[in-house]
């Protein structure tokens, strides 16, 4: 089983569409091991986007991910990573395919609504960042032997 972290950022919580999108991780069969909410400093999501410090669009990014409160979790299953992100949709809403999170409900860049960890290495170094080990809970689904052959 494979674990990933995934994000609704504040245009999510805003718009009302938290249970939208948990629900659609949740219908997969992905199984939430870890969630909260959480209004994350400048600080904090300099560490989260690293890897994108110094392009064009870092500063803006800072700015949208820190205006307002996110909801954060852990998920887990086969293929999380890939799955989850397939769930999300292209990074710009205008390309994702219909069905998708950010082909339903977004339009743009800026406002797309969810992250999702891109790699094995990337989603290691994201549950670490967000979440202490206590707060990733250990239990099994009765359900499980019907999601997973
Ligand atoms: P993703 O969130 O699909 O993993 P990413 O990691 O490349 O995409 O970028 C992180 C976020 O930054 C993305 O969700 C939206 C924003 N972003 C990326 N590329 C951008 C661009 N060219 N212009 C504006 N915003 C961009
Ligand atoms: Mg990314």
């Amino acid at each position: 089983m494979e674990r990933t972290f995934v994000m609704l950022k504040p245009d999510a919580v805003q718009r009302g569409l938290v249970g939208e999108i948990v629900q659609r991780f949740e219908r997969r069969g992905l199984k939430i091991v870890a969630m909260k909410m959480v209004h994350i400093s400048a600080e904090f999501a300099h560490k989260h986007y690293a890897v994108h410090v110094g392009k064009p669009f870092f500063e803006g990014l800072i700015q949208y991910i820190t205006s307002g409160p996110v909801v954060a979790l852990v998920l887990e299953g086969a293929n999380a990573i890939d799955v989850a992100r397939a769930t999300m949709g292209a990074t710009n809403p205008a390309k994702a395919a219909p069905g998708t999170v950010r082909a339903d409900f977004a339009l743009e860049m800026g406002r797309n609504l969810v992250h999702g960890s891109d790699g094995p290495e990337t989603a290691v170094f994201e549950i670490g960042l967000w979440f202490g080990e206590q707060e990733l809970v250990d239990y099994g689904r009765s359900v499980d032997a019907w999601v997973f052959e």
